[in-house]
């Protein structure tokens, strides 16, 4: 992972990466080692700018980290875990650390027990270097991306009259394992009616009636890299204004999807997209930004088509393009795909049918 130290303007003599217990786990540990097993509470990992690693984990799970060329120390007792790395740091002077992933206490630990150390933050360097995916990232989105998608298509058949929005979200979450998925890559959105207005309500106890948007959110987890994608169904037949509302967002995900690709500003898709639907009669509904980068994470930083977002698209980035429109008391549409950034535009990860579908 020396990709990270080329992000770096000031090099630090070896960057150190700590998880604390769940749900403070950093995303980096698995960037960094490859891992796609394993949960590494109280896990620490060394890198090195020469590409060397240095893994000191709990003997829970010695047996799962062996699947890394890292150099493995194993602790019994979690108190014990920092002293099996202080011959590593004895000859350095300035360590990089994730800011934006370690654990407030832990990061005070380590202050506590290396006080002649210099700590820099390495956070931006991550979020660079993981916004460009390479070959086995991509494999593995590709395939979560996959899954999600046979899942989708499965809807129509799940959905009938009374139906709760749970059943519904527990379906989806057992087919998403049952084609290949590690887990969902998120809490599944599966929400009915008026929720459907709700970008992130995600189901509860609520009928499905005629008349009713469906909106189902979801992704699969594979090898701990997500996809993520959204489709709005109609229960029975749509009123003028169900089907307007999703007319004017498929038409603004196609001005996202031409508009994305290398070398372009990401605001400006997010503008486009935005612009398309303020001139709509959907005017002021669009209320969040156009789609966000993919990865380790679901929402996995950095990069993202928002109007304040001025990085340049480049290739091997994934992103989502996920306009929606949102009439409280009424119902929402939004339709999410997940593309590969390409030199001449974008490559759809995501393929699921976006037709208007009678469910
Ligand atoms: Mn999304």
């Amino acid at each position: 992972m020396k990709r990270v130290f080329s992000h770096l303007t000031v090099q630090p003599d070896l960057i150190l990466l700590q998880n604390a217990s769940e749900p403070f786990i950093d995303d980096n540990f698995f960037y960094v080692t490859g891992l796609d097993q394993g949960l590494f509470e109280g896990s620490t990992a060394l890198l090195y700018p020469d590409g060397g690693l240095d893994l000191i984990v709990s003997e829970l799970e010695a047996e799962t980290a062996k699947h890394t060329d890292a150099h493995l120390h194993t602790y019994k007792k979690k108190e014990t875990s920092n002293g099996l790395f202080q011959p590593q740091l004895a000859s350095a002077t300035t360590i990089g650390i994730n800011f934006a992933g370690i654990a407030h206490q832990q990061f005070m630990k380590l202050l506590e027990q290396f006080p002649s150390k210099q700590f820099i933050d390495v956070s931006d360097a991550f979020t660079k270097s993981r916004a460009i995916k390479d070959a086995t990232e991509l494999a593995h989105i590709k395939r979560a991306c996959h899954i999600a998608d046979q899942v989708m298509e499965k809807i129509p058949e799940l959905t009938r009259e009374s139906l709760y929005e749970y059943e519904l979200a527990a379906e989806i979450g057992y087919l998403l394992q049952k084609h290949g998925a590690d887990k969902p890559a998120f809490d599944i959105i599966s929400s009915f009616g008026a929720h459907t207005a709700e970008p992130h309500y995600t189901h509860g106890k609520t009928r499905l009636h005629r008349g009713d948007l469906v909106l189902c959110d979801f992704g699969a987890c594979f090898k701990k890299y997500n996809s993520d994608i959204t489709r709005a169904f109609i229960f029975g037949s749509p009123s003028k204004q169900q089907q307007d509302m999703y007319d004017t967002v498929l038409e603004a995900q196609e001005i996202g999807i031409e508009t994305a690709r290398a070398g372009i500003n990401a605001c400006d898709v997010h503008r486009a997209v935005s612009k398309y639907i303020e001139k709509s009669p959907f005017a002021g509904r669009f209320i969040h930004s156009t789609g966000h980068s993919l990865g380790l994470a679901v929402h996995d930083g950095g990069i993202g088509f928002t109007d304040e977002c001025t990085d340049i698209l480049q290739e091997h980035m994934v992103l989502t393009i996920e306009p929606g429109v949102y009439l409280p008391g009424i119902g929402g549409v939004r339709i999410e795909d997940d593309v590969l950034i390409k030199k001449q535009g974008v490559e759809f990860l995501t393929t699921a049918s976006k037709a208007f579908r009678r469910i």
